[in-house]
This record gives structure tokens, sequence and C-alpha cells, in this order.
């Protein structure tokens, strides 16, 4: 990922310097041949009276000065692009720090553009070390679309930094506020490639299946967003416990797997598999067309997540929260 830093002194026009940023930005991208969304442009603004020129300070001598070209949200506004909008979510993330929707700032954020933003989250997340093992699907049961008022699903990708060990307590001081949901998990024997595909022929590419329980955080305040702001969230993922028990798909009504959630030993939900889209496997069919339009398919070894059957539940310190599947197990999660 090249790191470009400008360093200049405090006073420019504004638009003047987010057309050097991106100017920049594409010279180093044409140039290193690299992915423009790879390349960060970071401007140092130095006080007029902290550079000097031999023993002159930018102060003494003529510094630009000019009155601010737009009020602070406007000028903001000019400088969002699929980078900033990727650095603004992965600063809210490293930082447990609630953001506003982008939307309201941006509210030219489409969907294909909330798309690019959530590859260059991810792209900056392996450039850290972390490895994509799979994809998650969002958005995919009534349950989730009513309560997030989004009645379309999505896809995110998932990385092994957000697989956690079960056993292991949500560990609450890294995510801002985190809630979690029961899911049915594919693990692929085959690739999967858009278009065309159907539930039938997605459950062929499957090896086995497995209880799932998704930690999302999502980076806005309250969990409030519209599509593109959690597509460029990239759905909201922070964690996801897999269960032990492996079983074969062929051998399962898997629309009829029952889940049982409880906080505390009270049961507060209860699904079955159809929630998702009918049947988790018309969910994986649905991820694979919506990734091929995008030029992605389902790789063999990949990790399916195919969404909450049911709301999300919050994790606060101190809880016990279980989900209890027909035949696929159960998983208990403590914080
Ligand atoms: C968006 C993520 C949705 C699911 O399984 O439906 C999701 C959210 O609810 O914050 O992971
Ligand atoms: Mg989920």
């Amino acid at each position: 990922m090249p790191i470009v830093q400008i360093s200049i002194v405090k006073g420019r026009d504004r638009d003047k310097v987010t057309q050097c940023i991106k100017n920049v930005a594409q010279t180093i991208a044409t140039t290193l041949d690299a992915p423009l969304a790879s390349v960060r442009v970071m401007v140092n603004e130095i006080e007029p009276d902290h550079f000097a020129v031999g023993t002159t300070l930018k102060s003494e001598s003529v510094v630009p000065t000019q009155p601010p070209s737009a009020s602070p949200a406007e000028a903001r506004r000019t400088e969002w692009t699929i980078e900033t909008a990727a650095c603004h979510l992965l600063d809210a993330e490293a930082e447990r720090r609630e953001i506003t929707r982008i939307t309201d700032e941006w509210p030219e954020l489409d969907i294909p553009t909330a798309y690019h933003v959530q590859e260059a989250i991810i792209r900056d997340k392996v450039a850290h070390g972390d490895t994509a093992v799979g994809v998650k699907l969002g958005l995919t049961s009534r349950a989730k679309q009513k309560r997030m008022g989004i009645d379309s699903p999505l896809t995110a990708v998932i990385t092994d930094r957000m697989h956690l060990e079960t056993g292991v307590p949500v560990d609450l001081e890294r995510f801002i506020h985190p809630r979690i949901e029961p899911e049915i998990v594919f693990t692929m024997a085959e690739d999967l490639r858009g278009p065309g595909i159907t539930a039938d022929i997605a459950m062929a590419a499957v090896g086995e299946v497995r209880a799932g329980f998704e930690v999302i955080d999502s980076r806005y305040q309250n969990f409030s967003f519209a599509l593109p702001d959690v597509i460029a969230d990239n759905a909201s993922s922070a964690g996801f416990y897999i269960g032990g028990i492996a079983r074969d798909p062929a051998g399962l009504d898997l629309a009829l797997e029952a889940c049982v959630v409880r906080v505390n030993g009270e049961v507060v939900d209860t699904a079955t598999g159809a929630a998702v889209q009918g049947h988790p496997g018309e969910a994986l069919a649905l991820a694979a067309n919506s990734l091929a339009a995008r030029g992605h398919y389902i790789k063999a070894g990949d990790t399916v997540l195919t969404g909450g059957l049911t709301d999300a539940v919050f994790i606060n310190a101190g809880d016990e929260i279980s989900v209890q599947f027909t035949n696929l197990g159960s998983i208990v999660v403590t914080a």
C-alpha cells in the first residue's frame, strides 16, 4: 500500500489542496501500477511559525492566507472519496468510536461505491495481516430487515481475525456496542461462481454446515444507517463464533433447523433456517449471484455466514448468551 505524506503551510485554498491530494493519488497509482484504492495520501498542515527557510519563518514571509472557501460541513463533503470513507470507518473501528452516517454528509454514496469502500477496508485489513476467510450475508431475514429498517440483503467479507474461539469470553474492550445473532454457517467444498446460481446448485457446493453466533458492531451511532452506509461498513462485521459440530447438509432439512437464543437462561428468541430467504441455501445462492455482479466468487474452503436468523441481542458485561440448534449443537458465549 503506497503511502504519501505531504507537508504544506496552513492557509492554502482547501479546494486546491483537495485537488492536489487527488492528483497525487492518481499519479502514484498510475506510475506504480497500484490500485487507486490502495494509495494513501496524507497532508500535514504546518503552522507558518513552525516552518523556517534558513532563519526566516514562513510567518515572516508571504503566507498565502485565504478565507475558508466553504462552511466546515461543505469543506468536509468535498473530501469524501472511497479512500476517505474507508479511512473514516477504519479509524472508528480502531478507536472504538461511533460515527454518524456517511450518507448524511455524502448523499451521493451509492451502492456500487459503497462496495468499493468495503473492498478498500478489506484491502487495508489484509495489508495489516488479516486473511479473508469467506463471506457473510446481512439482512437476509425479516427479523433483521425489520429491526434495521432495510429490506435488501447485502454481502461482506469476514477475516481470520474476526474468528473468536468458543469458550473465550467476548472482549468488550475490543468493540463499540456489540450485539450477537445466531446464524447457519457453511464451509464450502467447491468454488461457487454466479450468476445463475440456484439454491440446489449452491447446496451441492457446500461441504459442512455448522452453528454460528455472529458478533456485530456497527461503527454507526445506535446501529443507525442506510443501505450504502452498512455496505461500506462491511455489514457491521466484528467477530464470529463457529460451533464444534460439523454436519453434512445432505442429511438435514435446513429450512426446519430450529434455534433457541437464551440470555442468562431466559429464552429471548427462536427461529428456523427458513428465516433466511426461505432456506440458507437460497441465501448462499444470493451471495454467489450478488458477488458475481461485482466480479467476485465464493471459493472452496470459504466460510459463509448466511445471516442472522433472529434479531441480534446486546452483549452486556456478565451475560451468558447461548444458541441451541436442533442438529447443529450449541454455542455458549460469556462476556
Ligand atoms: C448489519 C449486519 C447484518 C445479518 O446477519 O443480518 C447481519 C447490522 O445488523 O448491523 O450481519
Ligand atoms: Mg450477521
